[in-house]
């Protein structure tokens, strides 16, 4: 049976739209990932104490037969031929591509090379704005809170 997952996508570095673009045209070619639906993609100002452009961030839906890991797998891959070459950058540096499991079905996962939920989504407007979009009852497990809670939580804080 397949199972729904959330992703979320950021680009500041290169030819931003692009990126994003190549992302989801690669998930869409992927067998084993269905009904795909994709946020807006926003303009968003760098959460980071290194000075960096901003970016474009989005989210995306789908669901999968693929387990969590494997998903992930997909995703790094995905990443690595957009450019991306973690030996060469900081952390919450700039980035030709991130892409992150944000949610699995109700899954927790709390492993150091996968944390399901994401352990920093519910800090961030620039993932629960999109994630809003495409994917606004899902409840967050860790939090016991849906996503447009969560968000509207954040608004009210006035952070980015
Ligand atoms: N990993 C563990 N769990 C996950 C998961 N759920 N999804 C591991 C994806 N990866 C996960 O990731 C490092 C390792 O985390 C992966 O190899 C994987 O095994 P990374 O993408 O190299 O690390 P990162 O993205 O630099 O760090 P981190 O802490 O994930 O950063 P964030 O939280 O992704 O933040 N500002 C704006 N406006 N927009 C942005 O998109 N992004 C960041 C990065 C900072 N500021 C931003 C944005
Ligand atoms: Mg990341």
């Amino acid at each position: 049976m397949p199972n729904p997952a959330a992703i979320a996508l950021g680009s500041n570095l290169g030819d931003r739209r692009a990126h994003l673009e190549a992302a989801l045209a690669a998930l869409s070619r992927e067998p084993a990932i269905r009904n795909r639906r994709v946020s807006e993609f926003i303009q968003t100002a760098p959460v980071s104490d290194i000075p960096q452009g901003p970016y474009f961030n989005a989210a995306a839906v789908f669901e999968t037969t693929l387990p969590a890991r494997a998903l992930l797998g997909v995703l790094l891959e995905i990443e690595t031929a957009r450019g991306r070459d973690r030996a060469r950058e900081q952390r919450w540096g700039p980035r030709t591509l991130d892409l992150d499991l944000l949610l699995y079905a109700d899954l927790v996962i709390d492993e150091p090379d996968l944390r399901v939920p994401h352990p920093r989504m519910h800090e961030r407007l620039f993932v629960l704005e999109p994630l809003s979009q495409v994917a606004p009852d899902w409840i967050v497990a860790t939090q016991g809170r849906t996503v447009r809670q969560l968000r509207d939580a954040l608004r009210g804080e006035g952070s980015d």
